[in-house]
């Protein structure tokens, strides 16, 4: 009896708390409305079934407890119960599966007309891509990645200079339009996904992929990538801003093509070339120790290392741990910074001098 009592109280728990619970869904802010309806749908079947066999149980507790003398019954074969168990599941089990393959269908058939954008993803920064005023993304290619082509883009094609890139994880986009993306990465598994458009999809290293989604809503809504991807994948986090036509085409002619990009110096570009590898992802600029150690104030203290050693954080020692990481390990953190060895004297330069601006 204590059983049946208390399983009442969990399924009729269970069924308020889902009717009152705050951990809603947030306010759609895309077309995919169909893959809130599937959620819904699947929690109504799942719902029903789950109050109808816990009712059952309760039911069979309190109407058959054990008595003196009495035996149930052993009944291997009910074809009339094995048939009507048959084709409920198989209609539960249709409705759960149905709504989710005909929202999916629409979501993998990119649309003809709509404005096209690559997302890269690398450890542990976003960026991305437009084609720029021909349409045409220039060619790219794994070999072609350095500290000043990010994108690897091929140089010789034509269609790559007019290329505009956003070489931050902050990108705008315009309201009421379809979206074409193209999503690929540099290193490793990611996951492209915005909460507030329902939308998400993985990147595939050596492979393009792609999604569509049509913003509906005014607003800045954060990218998180949803693919566990080493150990700064929790602040691999990018914003989309979604603005009216006219404020995304004055966004977007502020943002350099490659052609430009590939026309920069390097001085005073620290802070950009520490944007685009992606070093902010674990170094903030602003005091708080991450994954490393901030690079605020850094410039001129001294450190604690892992052997005990104090040092001077000094150009020599900034530059050492980027070309060599694991040289000098700072107290606390652990050994995992990939080292970037390719970088040249002048980009070395830069970013030290960037480090030295953070510091009084
Ligand atoms: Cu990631």
């Amino acid at each position: 009896m204590a059983f049946a009592i208390v399983a009442t109280i969990i399924v009729i728990g269970t069924v308020l708390w889902n009717a009152v619970t705050p951990w809603w869904f947030t306010p759609l802010a895309s077309n995919w409305g169909a893959f809130d309806q599937t959620i819904i749908i699947s929690l109504w079947v799942t719902g029903v079934a789950f109050v109808l066999v816990s009712g059952f149980i309760i039911y069979c507790v309190i109407k058959f407890p054990y008595r003196e003398g009495h035996k149930s019954e052993y009944e291997p074969e009910n074809t009339k119960l094995e048939l009507w168990l048959t084709v409920i599941t198989t209609i539960g089990v249709l409705v759960l599966l149905a709504p989710g393959l005909i929202a999916w269908n629409d979501y993998v058939a990119l649309p003809d007309e709509g404005i096209e954008v690559e997302g890269v993803g690398q450890q542990w920064v976003w960026s991305y891509r437009f084609p720029g005023e021909d349409g045409v993304y220039g060619n790219t290619s794994g070999r072609l990645f350095s500290s000043k082509n990010t994108f690897g883009l091929d140089p010789n094609d034509p269609n790559s200079l007019d290329d505009i890139l956003i070489r931050s994880a902050e990108v705008h986009l315009p309201i009421n339009e379809n979206v074409i993306m193209q999503l690929r990465s540099k290193d490793v598994l990611h996951d492209f996904y915005i909460p507030q458009f329902r939308a998400k999809m993985d990147l595939v290293p050596g492979q393009h992929t792609n999604l569509w989604f049509e913003p509906t809503l005014l607003g800045t809504y954060e990218v998180a990538c949803a693919e566990y991807c080493g150990t700064g994948h929790f602040a691999m986090r990018g914003l989309i801003t979604v603005d009216t036509k006219e404020d995304f085409q004055v966004w977007l002619e502020k943002q350099p093509t490659f052609a430009q990009t590939l026309n920069e110096g390097v001085e005073g570009s620290g802070k950009q070339i520490a944007q685009t590898l992606g070093c902010v992802a674990c170094h903030s600029d602003n005091g708080v120790n991450g994954i490393g150690p901030t690079w605020k104030d850094s410039f001129g203290s001294t450190r604690e290392l892992a052997s005990g050693e104090i040092v001077l954080v000094d150009e020599t020692y900034i530059k050492e741990s980027i070309v060599n990481p694991t040289a000098k390990i700072a107290s606390g953190y652990a050994p995992i910074m990939p080292a970037y060895a390719t970088l040249s004297d002048e980009e070395l330069d830069a970013i030290a001098d960037y480090i030295k601006t953070l510091s009084n």
